[in-house]
């Protein structure tokens, strides 16, 4: 389906604007709370808390190991997108639905201590009346979701936003886990995150659309889904019923990042007339951040229909 006029008597929200089939990159290959300390600030880690100073240092340290067949989703934004708000706002939907969301704690080697935390602490960080601080961090994270009686629908895979897309080198390959990823047998889902008026520039927006468009072509049978994060901070496009309007909110991203979906065009002369693009676009909220005169910042979660409605988009994508 293409891009819809807008219409006050639909919501506007729960139509895609793309849908499931492979897509296109069609450019060749160019390229909870009461956590104990004694961790360092962020800073002193480079800003990534989770990775050893090798690791910080050089990403290509970093060794993960995906050992389950289910689809991973990977959680693909610059830093500070929201990813680990999704994570946490889509388990705790996630669980309320009946599913469970365990962390994979053999993805990282068993020597990785914060790791090994985060595992153990993630339950309680999911319910932790404040999002996750400095000493808290999820930056690296493999959670698998399982159903009711244990079957593993997909994995959700988290990671420093710096190794997808670094304002600094834009164009830096990509860490060699990532591309270990690129190479896994089982099926993968891009979610790439966007936001309205992100980032300082447009050159800043740029380089992050040439970041998508330079995908390797190896990924072209890869499901899409784009998340738009952060509605809540634009309520100015919102319906009359509350509902954030979805094909606005595409237009606004298509506007602020020229070119993003190009790639991922239909390009079926019969199915393009009703399907523009093959991919999902999801406005998202993980609700809403008070900050503390500590520093910190109470969470108080968003409406169910935000993480229903990625959830729903991410089973397509799985099942599909
Ligand atoms: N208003 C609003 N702010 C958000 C939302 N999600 C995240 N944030 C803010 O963005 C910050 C970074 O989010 P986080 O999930 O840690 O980003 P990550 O670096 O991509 O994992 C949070 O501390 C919140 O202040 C959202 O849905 N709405
Ligand atoms: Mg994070």
């Amino acid at each position: 389906m293409a891009e819809n006029n807008n219409n006050q008597t639909n919501s506007g929200f729960t139509s895609n604007i793309g849908e499931e089939n492979s897509l296109g990159f069609g450019t060749p290959p160019s390229g909870g709370p009461g956590f104990t300390p004694p961790q360092p600030e962020p800073e002193k880690q480079g800003g990534i808390i989770g990775l050893s100073d090798n690791e910080i240092k050089d990403p290509n340290e970093i060794v993960v190991t995906v050992s389950d067949p289910a689809p991973v989703v990977v959680l693909f934004g610059a830093r500070t997108s929201g990813k680990t708000m999704a994570l946490i706002r889509l388990t705790q939907y996630l669980e309320k639905i009946g599913y469970q969301v365990v962390p994979n704690k053999t993805f990282r080697p068993a020597y990785d201590n914060h790791y090994e935390r985060i595992c153990k602490e993630y339950p309680k960080l999911c319910h932790s009346k404040y999002a996750p601080d400095g000493n808290n961090v999820i930056s690296f994270m493999l959670v698998k979701v399982l159903d009711k009686i244990g079957r593993p629908i997909c994995q959700l895979l988290e990671a420093p936003g710096e190794h997808y897309f670094d304002p600094n080198d834009p164009q830096k390959q990509f860490p060699t886990y990532i591309t270990n990823i690129m190479q896994l047998s089982n099926k993968r889902v891009w979610m790439f995150i966007v936001e309205q008026d992100w980032g300082s520039d447009q050159v800043m927006r740029d380089m992050y659309v040439q970041r998508i468009n330079n995908m390797p072509a190896n990924l072209r049978r890869d499901k899409i889904i784009f998340t738009c994060h952060k509605v809540d901070e634009h309520p100015q496009v919102f319906l009359g019923n509350g509902m954030p309007n979805k094909n606005q909110i595409f237009k606004n991203i298509k506007n602020d990042y020229p070119g993003i979906f190009t790639p991922f065009e239909n390009r079926n002369p019969i199915t393009r007339l009703f399907r523009k693009y093959n991919f999902q676009f999801v406005p998202f909220s993980a609700g809403a951040f008070t900050p503390t005169d500590s520093g910190r910042q109470v969470y108080t979660p968003g409406q169910d229909i935000y993480p229903k409605l990625l959830w729903k988009a991410i089973l397509k994508t799985v099942k599909g």
